[in-house]
């Protein structure tokens, strides 16, 4: 099983599905970027315990977009220059900007198997 380690730790997946959890805003470290490794197909990324909008009450779910509109709760992926690397970012207070991030490396984009 791989989780989300806090300060720029890293989630090592193994054979099997795994899912990688992430359970608050905390465990994405300032000091360094939090990563993902090993993402296969068929693993899954939970991001059902992070409050994806601080701006209601509650807690709310992600959204999927390819670009921020000022909307909180957003979750876009981008494209990195290596290969087989995709930088994850969320924007949770409807800023249009990044407030954390984390990077997903694997043989499989990471494009399905979100639980938001
Ligand atoms: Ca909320
Ligand atoms: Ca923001």
């Amino acid at each position: 099983m791989g989780s989300g380690g806090g300060g720029g730790g890293t989630g090592m997946g193994g054979a099997g599905q795994d899912v990688f959890l992430f359970q608050n805003l905390d465990e994405f470290g300032v000091d360094g970027l939090d990563m993902i490794t090993d993402f296969e197909n068929g693993d899954l990324i939970d991001l059902s315990g992070i409050d994806a909008n601080t701006s209601a009450s509650g807690d709310q779910a992600f959204s999927w977009t390819s670009s921020f509109t000022g909307q909180a709760g957003q979750i876009r992926m981008v494209g990195q220059s290596t290969p087989g690397s995709w930088l994850i970012e969320f924007d949770i207070n409807g800023d249009a900007l990044a407030d954390a991030s984390f990077i997903v490396q694997g043989a499989a984009s990471p494009s399905s198997g979100w639980i938001l």
